[in-house]
């Protein structure tokens, strides 16, 4: 038996478990969730577009699925679109295939981390690396979320992305979201 909580302090839903659980699992201590909780952890770093973009995505099994939470500051101003430009903000935010995040063309930074990861052949909208919108409080994003699409030890060595413009969750293949902001590999922590 095991509930799901709030903690505070580290802002994931947590685990505890009763005595009889922790008995069962003598090597590690008191808990079970020491044994085999897996998370993982992508230091965000802003390219030449949006060098001051900094902050972690933190990735943490929980039961049914995955919670994810990105902190980051140093998102550029909100800008609307026009006719002829996407707007900047808010940000599209996806896993990309690579664990690859070497800028290259400065101009189109971050072409090395590929395109979505999209482990089940899935349209965009609905790739298992697809993430919600990013909105920008004077630079600064701060989202927690849960998704069932993967676990944390499917996505060890893949690539966050933050993008200019929002994604439209339908433009095929990657929602239009434009440019590559910043990027981040996704670390076993
Ligand atoms: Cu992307």
């Amino acid at each position: 038996m095991y509930q799901l909580y709030y903690d505070p302090n580290n802002h994931y839903p947590s685990q505890s478990y009763t005595p009889s659980d922790s008995y069962a699992y003598p090597n590690y201590g008191a808990t079970r969730s020491e044994a085999n909780i897996t998370t993982a952890l992508a230091r965000i770093n802003g390219g030449p577009l949006a060098p001051d973009i900094k902050g972690t995505v933190t990735f943490k099994d929980i039961p049914e699925g995955t919670m994810v939470c990105i902190n980051v500051t140093g998102l550029p101003p909100f800008k609307p679109g026009t006719e002829s430009t996407l707007p900047i903000g808010p940000h599209g935010f996806h896993i990309h295939e690579n664990g690859v995040c070497e800028v290259g063309d400065p101009s189109k930074p971050f072409t090395a981390a590929g395109e979505h990861w999209n482990p089940t052949n899935q349209p965009h909208g609905n790739h298992a690396g697809d993430f919600p919108v990013l909105f920008s409080n004077g630079g600064r994003a701060y989202m927690c979320f849960f998704t069932n699409k993967f676990k944390v030890s499917d996505v060890i060595g893949k690539a966050v992305i933050i993008h200019e413009s929002p994604d439209d969750y339908r433009s095929q293949p990657a929602g239009n979201a434009g440019k590559r902001l910043a990027c981040g590999v996704i670390q076993r922590y």
